[in-house]
C-alpha cells in the first residue's frame, strides 16, 4: 500500500517565512505548521501546493524547489515539503487556521511547530539566513 502525500510550503517573502496557526483538528489545533494538504488524484505535489495555498490563504504562489526528506504523519500518510515564492496577494487564515506570521530568520523559534514541521522549518530557515 503506498502512502499519501500531503504537501506542505514554506512560503517566503522578503526574507522571512510564513507560519500557520491550525484551528482544526483538536489534536493539531494551536500548534503552527507550514500550510498546505493532501494531494487529490492525478494531481502532481506541485499542483497540490499551489491550489491548497490559494484555498486556505487567498495567494498564488510558485513552488522554487523541494526540501530533502519525507516524514510520516499520521498512519497511511507522509509530509513533502517545497519552499514557494509568494507571487500575489496577502495571506489570510481562509480556511483551517486561525493565525498566521511572518517570521524572520531569528524568530522561527518564537512559535510551536507540530513536530512533524520540524526538521523542513529548520532547513526553510538555514536557507532564508544563506539567501
Ligand atoms: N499536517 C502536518 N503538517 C503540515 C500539514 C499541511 C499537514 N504542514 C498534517 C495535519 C493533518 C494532515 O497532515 O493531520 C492533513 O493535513 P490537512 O489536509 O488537514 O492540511
Ligand atoms: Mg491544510
Amino acid at each position: 500500500m503506498s502512502e499519501r502525500v500531503v504537501v506542505a510550503g514554506a512560503v517566503y517573502d522578503r526574507g522571512r517565512l510564513l507560519a500557520a496557526r491550525r484551528s482544526a483538528p483538536p489534536e493539531v489545533a494551536g500548534r503552527w505548521e507550514l500550510p498546505g494538504g493532501k494531494l487529490e488524484p492525478g494531481e502532481t505535489p506541485e499542483q497540490a501546493l499551489v491550489r491548497e495555498l490559494r484555498e486556505e490563504l487567498g495567494v498564488e504562489t510558485e513552488p522554487v524547489e523541494r526540501i530533502p526528506g519525507e516524514w510520516p504523519l499520521k498512519p497511511g500518510y507522509v509530509l513533502q515539503v517545497w519552499t514557494a515564492r509568494l507571487l500575489s496577494g496577502e495571506p489570510r487564515p481562509l480556511e483551517d487556521h486561525d493565525e498566521l506570521r511572518w517570521l524572520g530568520p531569528d524568530e522561527i523559534h518564537t512559535v510551536d511547530w507540530l513536530d512533524q514541521d520540524r526538521p523542513a522549518v529548520a532547513e526553510a530557515a538555514r536557507r532564508l539566513r544563506a539567501a
